[in-house]
């Protein structure tokens, strides 16, 4: 893998992996709709509206490898979710096939399975239970990579990611935060590892607290170093100034499933 496209490159992800990628593979050309502001000289750079398949063509051009950040990154109007996440993401994997892009690592959303309650352990076979018309569209994504891995062989790896931060910022993220060069290591494995066919990785550093069984990724050989406990007292602190949600508390997805819920109201 010597060539890489990242979509989303001016997004809170994509910034950190600017960072963090510098000199890991030979050439990442970055795309967004935006330009990041602190763009370097050194860095390629090239423009796409991703629902306009055409300009999708152009950045995935010469690509042996893609990381797909891009899109709308929480929930918002399904004419928004619908073009940034369905169709968006739809030109990404038909484009790279046409391509000859050889492998994409998705970023999906531990959002894709936000309805699950907070007491049970989910592994990555489970059904998807969407908790928000984004986490509707993190499904679509995981979905389109089984096919384009299935029918076209391309190799693909979905990491249902959970919270990226320097730290967990409340209780809710000592279960699911991800250290930035955690989530580094996972994006090496999807490009890298020679036994990628279809894969699906919780985007989750090492939380004593988490909710979510990874050992598909600790096969693959994640050794993720980020440790969520580290940080309890203070995610605990900032916890305690937040209003109790009745319904986010007792889901994964936290407010995801509470915006708009009136599941109770209907019996
Ligand atoms: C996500 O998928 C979002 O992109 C991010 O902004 C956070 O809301 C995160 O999930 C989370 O669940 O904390």
């Amino acid at each position: 893998m010597q060539n890489i496209l990242v979509t989303g490159a001016a997004g809170d992800i994509g910034s950190r992996l600017r960072r963090l990628l510098k000199g890991v593979y030979s050439r990442i050309r970055w795309s967004d709709i935006r330009t990041p502001p602190d763009l370097g000289a050194a860095e390629e750079f090239l423009p796409a509206d991703l629902s306009d398949d055409a300009q999708v063509e152009t950045i995935v051009a010469g690509m042996d490898g893609i990381v797909h950040l891009g899109g709308f990154s929480v929930e918002g109007p399904w004419d928004t979710i619908h073009k940034a996440n369905i169709v968006g993401c739809y030109n990404v994997f038909e484009a790279a096939y046409r391509a000859g892009v050889k492998r994409i690592v998705f970023a999906s959303s531990n959002h894709a399975v936000g309805f699950y309650p907070r007491d049970k352990k989910i592994g990555v076979d489970v059904t998807v239970r969407p908790d928000s018309r984004y986490g509707v569209s993190k499904a679509f994504g995981e979905a389109l990579g089984a096919l384009y891995a299935d029918k076209h062989g391309l190799r693909v790896t979905c990491i249902r990611i959970g919270n990226v931060g320097d730290a967990p910022i409340d209780k809710r993220r000592l279960s699911i935060w991800l250290k930035p060069e955690d989530l580094l290591e996972l994006i090496r494995i999807g490009l890298e590892h020679p036994d990628i066919r279809f894969e699906v990785f919780y985007g989750c550093s090492d939380n004593a607290a988490a909710w979510w069984d990874n050992a598909n990724a600790l096969r693959f050989g994640y050794r993720p170093q980020g440790r969520a406990e580290d940080y309890r007292a203070q995610a605990m602190a900032a916890q305690a100034t937040m209003p109790a949600d009745p319904v986010g508390d007792r889901y994964q997805g936290g407010s995801f499933c509470s915006d708009e819920y009136d599941a109770d109201r209907r019996g």
